[in-house]
């Protein structure tokens, strides 16, 4: 069996907790990512038949019944990864249809997933039925897309079409657009089943005045999205209050679009 402690899931999981934590993405214990992995990824680490414990989920996804993830544990620090991955993560199988979580791996502290779980897992089914290479989902507070959502209407496509014209590159990272959710209870099965609708359509959905979840084909895709949606953010809250005397128009960013071959958001550009 190889050290778990090696694999290049694992160092990449610990290096995009650190960093996130480092952008100021992951104040205290927030934040949590998910990373689903094949049984004979795993199986050259652990013993996939040997289950730990066995922790009931709260909800039901039947669609990864038998599916392994990497995830963050509920409550701990994205900044004490890398000093202590099997405490800080875990690796767990669904069962019983999605209603129990068998850990295979980490918690070594009596500990559990994230309590974002719901949101995670029924991201996943929607987002591997949208496309069957989806392995990531992540979820974090950056704070000027935060500092958006009390500003800005939460209208989605109006949402989009702000983030699209603060960079050029807006558009070539999420031609698919953002979802945007109200205000809701995070940590519950409604916030979790109003995210997977959301992610039927795009990779990124923002959930007002809490943060954001970004998913991808691996941890390099979804950071990117985040990364890229916030600058615009960013941009945005740096500029909002003046005189705005440029932007990119629709025309232009069609060419981007046109150009990169890309499908934008059906009905988004005028
Ligand atoms: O894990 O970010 O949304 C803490 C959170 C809850
Ligand atoms: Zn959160």
């Amino acid at each position: 069996m190889k050290n778990i402690l090696e694999a290049p899931f694992m160092t990449d999981m610990i290096r995009t907790t650190a960093i996130m934590y480092d952008h100021g993405w992951d104040e205290r214990n927030s934040g949590n990512i998910s990373l689903l992995l094949e049984e004979d990824e795993a199986a050259e680490y652990i013993d996939t038949k040997a289950v730990l414990r066995t922790i009931p989920t709260g909800f039901s996804e039947p669609s990864l019944d038998g599916r392994i993830f990497l995830v963050t544990g509920t409550g701990k620090y994205f900044k004490n990864v890398e000093y202590a991955p099997e405490m800080n993560l875990g690796l767990l199988r669904l069962a019983d249809g999605g209603r129990q979580a068998e850990v295979l791996w980490g918690f070594s502290d009596g500990g559990k997933f994230t309590s974002e779980l719901p949101a995670h897992m029924m991201s996943h089914a929607a987002r591997l039925s949208a496309d069957p290479g989806n392995r990531v989902v992540l979820h974090c507070h950056p704070a000027n897309l935060l500092a958006m959502t009390y500003v800005h209407t939460l209208d989605e496509r109006e949402f989009t079409r702000t983030l699209w014209r603060m960079c050029t590159e807006s558009i070539m990272i999420f031609p698919d657009g953002i979802g945007v959710l109200p205000w809701m209870l995070c940590g519950t099965n409604e916030i979790g089943e109003a995210t997977a609708e959301k992610m039927k359509l795009s990779r990124i959905v923002v959930w007002a005045q809490h943060g954001i979840y970004g998913v991808g084909r691996d941890l390099d895709e979804a950071f990117g999205l985040v990364e890229t949606a916030e600058k615009a953010a960013e941009i945005y809250m740096k500029t909002a209050h003046l005189r705005i005397l440029n932007t990119i128009s629709d025309a232009q960013l069609k060419k981007i679009a046109d150009h990169l071959g890309h499908t934008v958001r059906e009905g988004y550009l005028d």
